[in-house]
């Protein structure tokens, strides 16, 4: 017991085009397993009080997401990241890979190179490779190459309790994603109609892990789509899209969702409508925008994949100390 707390992390807070994402620096130790994907099983298992208390009321909030940084399982990466979130343990997360790579060039906690530092994330999805623009010692734009994304079927259909037949592409960026034009709900992208799109959001993705649960070809622990991705075209010509990123248990992502632009980079290459080398403007339910690239192509068991590069950038909002007193009433947090 430190200063009569239970407990005291150290975390640096970061925002990426909007979307926080709370770094754990110090405070959890290691987290036991040979892999990043074990160590995510074992935190899931173990220690998941510890993303409640992080991520919910009133420590967090309900769009609240994280980082736990870990020493690397393997020997070609600089660090391992565990990435956390109201809705449970991400195996990837993009837009926490820029605010990681951002807190780790201004903490200096990799060897600094200007004008382009590279950082290599063990993450529970696969290796990610970061290169981050740095000037005078400050981090700038972040472009991430991610793990090899897919569409896993166009054109699937899903009985909708209250919506009735809906359909949707299913691909995967790191997560699962179920993407479906906003139109198809008889919506607009508007404001006003956020409460609906989350709703919608909701009842879809339970529909779909009822009805036809995504699977990943390679890694069968990979599973269940928690992210309806409502698009609709920006105004910027057909490679400007705007995303209400609904995601589980009922919140939009403020970032244009770095994992949901490579599963969507990935059904627009399905589809025939991007080509490599070519710049996907993605726009968050907040105007904020990350560039999505399609850097090759290659395959994920028998399914055609493309491995995406997507730019943003995060900013360092401060560092904290976040304690447990053992009488505090809500040790976990609460949602409302
Ligand atoms: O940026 O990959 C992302 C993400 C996933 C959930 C929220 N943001």
């Amino acid at each position: 017991m430190m200063n009569n707390y239970s407990r005291s992390v150290t975390t640096v807070e970061t925002h990426t085009m909007g979307m926080p994402t709370r770094i754990v620096l110090s405070g959890i130790g290691e987290i036991p397993g040979a892999t990043m994907f074990e160590k995510r099983a074992y935190f899931q298992a173990n220690m998941d009080h510890l993303r409640k208390w992080l991520m919910f009321e009133p420590r967090g909030h309900g769009a609240m997401s994280g980082a736990i940084l870990q020493k690397s399982t393997r020997p070609d990466a600089d660090w391992g990241v565990l990435y956390i979130e109201v809705s449970g343990c991400l195996p990837m997360c993009g837009h926490g890979t820029i605010g990681v790579a951002t807190a780790l060039v201004e903490k200096k906690l990799v060897n600094i190179v200007e004008p382009v530092t590279t950082i290599r994330l063990d993450t529970p999805a696969g290796l990610v490779v970061v290169e981050v623009a740095v000037e005078n010692r400050r981090a700038k734009n972040v472009t991430l190459t991610n793990v090899a994304s897919f569409c896993l079927g166009l054109d699937q259909t899903v009985r909708v309790p209250g919506l009735g037949e809906l359909q949707y592409d299913m691909a995967y960026g790191g997560n699962f994603y179920a993407i479906v034009p906003i139109e198809r709900v008889g919506l607009a992208f508007e404001k006003e109609n956020g409460q609906k799109l989350l709703n919608l959001g909701l009842a879809i993705s339970k529909a779909i892990n009822d009805q036809n649960c995504p699977v990943h070809p390679e890694n069968s622990n990979i599973t269940a789509c928690h992210h309806v991705d409502f698009i609709a075209p920006g105004a910027q010509g057909r490679l400007h899209w705007r995303n209400a990123m609904a995601i589980h248990p009922g919140w939009f992502d403020r970032s244009p969702c770095g994992t949901g632009t490579c599963a969507r980079l990935a059904q627009m290459s399905a589809r025939g409508q991007i080509d490599i080398g070519e710049s996907l403007i993605n726009e968050s339910w907040i105007g904020s925008q990350f560039v999505g690239r399609i850097l090759e192509r290659t395959k994920v068991g028998s399914l055609d994949a493309i491995i995406p590069t997507i730019t943003g950038r995060a900013w360092v909002m401060g560092e904290a100390t976040w304690t447990l007193d053992p009488s505090d009433p809500f040790p976990n947090g609460f949602v409302v």
